[in-house]
C-alpha cells in the first residue's frame, strides 16, 4: 500500500488540497484530495505534474560559500558575523531581507521577528510587493485592515461575477473551473472581463471590455456614477456604515459617455450594457488580480472597485462582494505576519505606537523597528547605492522578476555580501550569492499557507531532505540564535512556531483587529499535525466567521469604511520612438521563473518558447510574420527577442510578453530588463503591466530546432530557448552559424562520441543543414538549420527521440523534418495530461467532434485537470467558424 498523505499545493493562491502518494519504490503521485473546501479533488495542470517537478536535478544540496561546499556552521558563522558586523558599522537599517510569498507562514514569522523586533530594522520586504501590495494598501485604506471580505462559495453563489485584470483560466484554474461549472448549471449567471487581451478566461464571458490599459479607475468610476444616476445606492448601508460618500461620487463623476468610452477604450453601448448589469444584479462578486494591483495607480483601482461594492452595500453576504484573487500559494500569510516593510506582526501598524508597544511586549525584544523599512524597488535601488551592505534573499527571484531587472542584478553584483536561500543551485540570482543555503522544498518541509478566502491549510512532508537541505525557519531561527537572541528563537518545530504567531493574533486583541487565531494559541504538535483546513478568524472562543462587513463593523476608528476619491489618470499618449505599450504576465503550464515547472516536459510542452502577442495589423504594419523572432526594446534602451505570435485576442497599440523565461531557459527574453521600475506611490508596488516598447523584426543569418537527448553545453547564438521535452531537450535559436561549423559544434556540445553515428543534408545555398545523430539505431539528436524560421513539426520531432530509426527511408522522414504519410503528427501540445495535440483535436473536430466533452469522449483530452478545456473550445470554435464560411 502507498503511504499517503494530506498536504495542499504549493502554486497558486487557490491553494488546493492535494494528496500525495508514495509507493514502495518510492515513486510519488498526488491527486486532489475530495475533501479540500478549495478544490473538492480538482487540480489544474500544474498540481497535477507536481510529482515529475520532485527530483533533485539541480537541487542546492550543501551549503556553499562562494561556490564551494561549506558545513553549516561555518556559513551561518560567516551570514552572522558579516550581519554583525555591518549593523555595528552602519547600523541595523544597513541589513535587509527579500523574502517571498512562497514562504511557509512559520518561516515568514520567524523572518519578521528576527528584522523588527531582534535586529531592529523593517528592512524586511517581499515579492508580494510586485504582487498584493495594492490590495493590501487598498483593503486598509477602506476597511481600516486588510481584509478580504468574500469567500469562494460567493463566485458560486453570485449572479454576476466581474473579473478585472485577471486571466483566471490560466493563473487560477481551479477557481475558474468552479465559477465555468456554477454558470453551466445556472446559465443565467453572468460573467463579465475586463482585461485588454481577450485572453483564456474571456472565453466563458458574457461581456469582455477590452479595456485600455489603466483605464480601470476611469470605468469603475463611471459606474459610481452611473449607480447613483440611477438609484442602485444602497442608502442604508452608506448612511449606516460608511463615510466619505459624497466626496467619492464628486470624484467619480464621468463627464459624457462619449468621454468614458475614451477615457476606457471601451464603446458606450458595452459600458451601458455593463453597467446596466452591475446596477441590477444583487448578488455581484468582483474578483481582481494583477492587471488591478501591478499598475502606477494600482491602489486607486482597488478603491475604484471597493466603492461601488459599498455603494451597493454588497459586502460580506452570499454572492456577494470584492474577492482579490491572491497569487502565490502564501501571498496571505505573509500579510498575516507583517512580512512587508510597513506592517508590524498580526495585522497590527508599524506606525502606531500601541502596537509596537504591545509587539516588543509579546516578542520580549531588545527593540522593535520604529518606522517603515524599504519597499522592494527601494530595498533594491539601496543595495545599488551601498546604503545596503547585506541581504538576504529567500525563495524568491528577483534577477528575473523584479522591475529593472539588469539593474536589480548589477546591485547584487555590487552588494558586499548576498545570502540566497533556495532550493535550486542555478537561479539567475542564486549564482550571485555569496553564501548559498539550501532550503528544504514543497513534500519535505512543514507548515502551513492561508490562500484567496483566508483559509488555513497544513502543507505536509512526505520526502526526505535531499543532502544538508534545511527548512528556512530553521535557517532563520539558527541566525537568531547566534546573533544571541535565545530564547526568542529556540523553537522544536514549526507547532511552536505557529502557536506563537496565533497567540500574537489573540494577544489584546478585543475585537479590534480581524486577524485572530486565537484558538490555536495553544495547540501541540500533534494537533497541528492533524489540522484540518479552517478559514480564519478563529477565537479563543471558538467563533469564526466566513464573511465580513455585512453589517459593517470595519476596523476604522469609528467602525465605519471609507469611500476613498479616486480620480483617472491622465493616460501617456503613444510615443513616436516606443509605440506600444507593454503588458506582461502569466502563462498556463508555468510557475514564474520556472525552477520547478520547467523540470516537467508535460508542462513545457504547452508553450515551450517565449512569445510576443502581436495584433496582425500592427504586425503587418511593423513588416513582422507569424513565427518571426522579433526585437521589442524598452524605453530603456534594452531589448530582447522572442517570437512574434499574431493575434487578434490582443488589443491594437499593446504587446503581452510573458514573465518566465530566465538566464537559464532563455538569456535574451528576460522581459523584465525592458520594465521600469515606477511604482504605485501609496503601494509601492511596480508597475508591471505597463511600459513602452517598439517591436521590430530581428534578423539572423541561421535559424534553427533542435532536439536532443542531452542538455547542450553552449549555444553561442544571439537567440536562444531550451525547453525539456520527452526523453530530453528542445531548443529554437538563431544567430551567426557557429564558427566552427554545425556538425563540430553539435558533437562537442552533445558531447557526442564516436559511435554516435551521424547522418546529414546540407543545401549550403539555401543555408538549409540537418544533422541527425543516432546510437544504435536511435535518434540522440536532430538538428535542423535554415535560412529563415525552420518549419519542423516540433511535437513530432520530440518524439522521435529514442525512436528507432534503422533504415534510410526512416531517416530522411526524419531530414524533411514532417512525419511521413499516415504517421501522425500530434501538433503543439494542448491537454498537458494526456499529451493531445492541436492537430488532434481538429482531427477529431473534422471527424464530428462538436464540444469539449465530445472531444474529452474520442482523445481523453481535458478530462483530468481540465487546465486545457477553454483552449479546446476555442480550437473548436474555430474550426466551426471555418466549416460555417
Ligand atoms: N499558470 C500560472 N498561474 C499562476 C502564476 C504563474 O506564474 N503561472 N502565478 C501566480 C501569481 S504569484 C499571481 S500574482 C497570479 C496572477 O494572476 P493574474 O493577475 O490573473 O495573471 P497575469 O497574467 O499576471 O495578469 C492578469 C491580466 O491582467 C491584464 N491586464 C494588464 N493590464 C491591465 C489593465 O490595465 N487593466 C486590466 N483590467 N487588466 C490588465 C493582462 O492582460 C492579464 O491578462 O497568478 C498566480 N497563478
Ligand atoms: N514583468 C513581470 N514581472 C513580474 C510579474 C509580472 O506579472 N510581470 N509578477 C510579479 C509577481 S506577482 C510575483 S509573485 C513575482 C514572482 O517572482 P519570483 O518570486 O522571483 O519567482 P519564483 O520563480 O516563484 O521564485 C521562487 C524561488 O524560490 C525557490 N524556492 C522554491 N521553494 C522554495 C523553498 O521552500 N524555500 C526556498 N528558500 N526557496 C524555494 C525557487 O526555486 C525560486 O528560485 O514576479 C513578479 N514579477
Ligand atoms: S489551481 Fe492549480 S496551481 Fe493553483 S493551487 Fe490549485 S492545483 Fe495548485
Ligand atoms: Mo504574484
Amino acid at each position: 500500500m502507498p503511504s499517503e498523505t494530506k498536504t495542499t499545493c504549493p502554486y497558486c493562491g487557490v491553494g488546493c488540497g492535494v494528496i500525495a502518494a508514495v509507493d514502495e519504490k518510492g515513486k510519488v503521485s498526488v491527486r486532489g484530495d475530495p475533501d479540500h473546501p478549495a478544490n473538492y479533488g480538482r487540480l489544474c495542470s500544474k498540481g497535477s505534474a507536481l510529482a515529475e517537478t520532485l527530483d533533485i536535478e539541480g537541487r542546492v544540496l550543501y551549503p556553499e560559500i562562494h561556490g564551494q561546499r561549506a558545513g553549516w556552521d561555518e556559513a551561518l558563522d560567516l551570514v552572522v558575523s558579516t550581519f554583525q558586523r555591518t549593523i555595528a558599522d552602519h547600523g541595523p537599517d544597513s541589513v535587509a531581507f527579500y523574502v517571498s510569498g512562497q514562504l511557509l507562514t512559520e518561516d515568514y514569522y520567524v523572518a519578521n521577528k528576527l528584522m523588527k523586533g531582534f535586529i531592529g530594522s523593517a528592512n524586511i520586504d517581499t515579492n508580494s510587493r510586485l504582487c498584493m501590495a495594492s490590495s493590501v494598501a487598498g483593503h486598509r485604506r477602506a476597511f481600516g485592515a486588510d481584509t478580504v471580505p468574500a469567500c469562494y462559495e460567493d463566485l458560486e453563489l453570485s449572479d454576476l461575477v466581474v473579473l478585472v485584470g485577471s486571466n483566471m483560466a490560466w493563473c487560477h484554474p481551479v477557481l475558474y473551473q468552479r465559477l465555468a461549472a456554477a454558470k453551466a448549471a445556472r446559465p443565467a449567471m453572468k460573467v463579465v472581463v475586463i482585461d485588454p487581451r481577450r485572453t483564456a478566461t474571456s472565453d466563458i464571458a458574457d461581456l469582455h471590455l477590452a479595456v485600455r490599459p489603466d483605464g480601470d479607475i476611469a470605468l469603475f468610476n463611471g459606474l459610481l456614477a452611473y449607480l447613483a444616476e440611477t438609484g442602485a445606492i444602497d442608502e442604508n448601508y452608506v448612511g449606516k456604515h460608511t463615510s466619505g460618500f459624497g466626496e467619492a461620487l464628486l470624484a467619480a463623476s464621468r463627464g459624457s459617455m462619449a468621454d468614458l468610452s475614451d477615457a476606457t477604450g471601451v464603446s458606450g453601448m458595452l459600458l451601458r450594457q455593463f453597467f446596466r448589469l452591475f446596477a441590477q444584479t444583487e448578488k455581484v462578486v468582483t474578483c481582481y488580480s494583477q492587471g488591478v494591483n501591478q499598475s502606477f495607480v494600482g491602489t486607486a483601482k482597488v478603491n475604484a472597485i471597493l466603492n461601488c461594492h459599498l455603494a451597493t452595500g454588497r459586502i460580506g453576504q452570499p454572492g456577494m462582494g470584492p474577492l482579490s484573487l491572491t497569487g502565490q500559494p502564501n501571498a496571505m500569510g505573509g500579510r498575516e505576519v507583517g512580512g512587508l516593510a510597513n506592517m508590524l506582526a498580526a495585522h497590527m501598524a508599524i506606525e502606531n505606537p500601541v502596537h509596537r508597544e504591545r509587539v516588543q511586549r509579546f516578542w520580549k525584544s531588545p527593540v522593535i523597528a520604529e518606522r517603515a523599512g524599504l519597499k522592494a524597488v527601494d530595498m533594491f535601488e539601496a543595495v545599488a547605492d551601498g546604503r545596503i551592505k547585506a541581504i538576504w534573499i529567500m525563495s524568491t527571484n528577483p534577477v528575473v522578476s523584479m522591475p529593472d531587472a539588469a539593474a536589480v542584478k548589477a546591485a547584487l553584483e555590487a552588494c558586499p555580501f548576498v545570502v540566497v536561500s533556495d532550493i535550486q543551485k542555478d537561479t539567475d540570482t542564486a549564482r550571485l550569492a555569496h553564501v548559498l543555503l539550501p532550503a528544504s522544498g514543497w513534500g519535505e518541509k512543514s507548515g502551513t499557507v492561508t490562500n484567496s478566502e483566508r483559509r488555513i491549510s497544513r502543507q505536509r512532508p512526505f520526502l526526505s531532505v535531499p543532502g544538508e537541505a534545511r527548512a528556512d525557519w530553521w535557517q532563520l531561527a539558527e541566525i537568531g540564535k547566534r546573533l544571541g537572541f535565545d530564547p526568542g528563537f529556540d523553537y522544536r518545530g514549526p507547532a511552536d512556531i505557529y502557536a506563537e504567531h496565533a497567540a500574537l493574533s489573540a494577544f489584546e486583541n478585543k475585537g479590534e483587529r480581524d486577524f485572530d487565531i486565537g484558538a490555536h494559541a495553544e495547540i501541540n504538535a500533534e494537533d497541528y499535525d492533524a489540522l484540518l483546513p479552517f478559514q480564519w478568524p478563529l477565537r479563543q472562543d471558538g467563533s469564526s466567521t466566513a464573511r465580513f462587513f455585512a453589517d459593517g463593523g470595519f476596523f476604522t476608528a469609528d467602525r465605519k469604511a471609507r469611500f476613498v476619491p479616486v480620480t483617472a489618470p491622465a493616460l501617456e499618449e503613444a510615443d513616436g520612438c516606443y509605440p506600444f505599450t507593454l503588458n506582461t504576465g502569466r502563462i498556463r503550464d508555468h510557475w514564474h521563473t520556472m525552477t520547478r515547472t520547467g523540470k516537467s516536459a508535460r508542462l513545457s510542452g504547452h508553450i515551450a518558447e517565449p512569445y510576443c502577442e502581436i495584433h496582425p495589423a500592427d504586425a503587418d504594419e511593423a513588416g513582422i510574420g507569424d513565427a518571426d523572432l522579433v526585437n521589442v526594446e524598452g524605453a530603456n534602451g534594452r531589448s530582447i527577442i522572442v517570437r512574434a505570435l499574431l493575434t487578434e485576442r490582443q488589443s491594437r497599440g499593446s504587446i503581452f510578453v510573458p514573465m518566465h523565461w530566465t538566464g537559464e531557459t532563455a538569456p535574451s527574453a528576460g522581459v523584465d530588463t525592458l520594465v521600469s521600475s515606477r511604482v504605485d506611490p501609496i503601494s509601492g508596488q511596480p508597475a508591471l503591466k505597463m511600459a513602452r516598447a517598439s517591436v521590430t523584426r530581428h534578423v539572423a543569418k541561421a535559424h534553427g530546432f533542435l532536439v536532443s537527448a542531452t542538455r547542450p553545453l553552449d549555444l553561442p547564438f544571439a537567440y536562444w530557448s531550451i525547453a525539456k521535452a520527452e526523453g530530453g531537450y528542445r531548443v529554437e535559436f538563431a544567430g551567426d552559424p557557429p564558427a566552427e561549423g554545425w556538425e563540430t559544434w553539435l558533437r562537442r556540445s552533445l558531447q557526442l562520441e564516436d559511435h554516435h553515428e551521424s547522418s546529414g543534408y546540407m543545401d549550403q545555398r539555401a543555408g538549409d543543414h540537418r544533422l541527425l545523430a543516432f546510437e544504435g539505431g536511435k535518434l540522440m539528436a536532430g538538428l535542423f538549420v535554415s535560412s529563415n524560421p525552420v518549419s519542423v513539426s516540433r511535437q513530432w520531432a520530440v518524439d522521435q527521440l529514442w525512436q528507432s530509426h534503422p533504415d534510410r527511408s526512416a531517416r530522411s522522414m526524419l531530414i524533411a523534418g514532417r512525419p511521413a504519410a499516415g504517421r501522425p503528427d500530434k501538433g503543439a501540445i494542448v491537454c498537458s495530461c494526456f499529451s493531445v495535440g492541436i492537430n488532434q483535436i481538429n482531427a477529431a473536430a473534422r471527424g464530428g467532434c462538436r464540444s469539449v466533452e465530445a472531444i474529452g469522449v474520442a482523445l481523453s483530452a481535458g478530462t483530468n485537470c481540465g487546465s486545457c478545456r477553454p483552449e479546446i473550445r476555442r480550437i473548436l470554435d474555430a474550426t466551426q467558424s471555418i466549416a460555417a464560411e
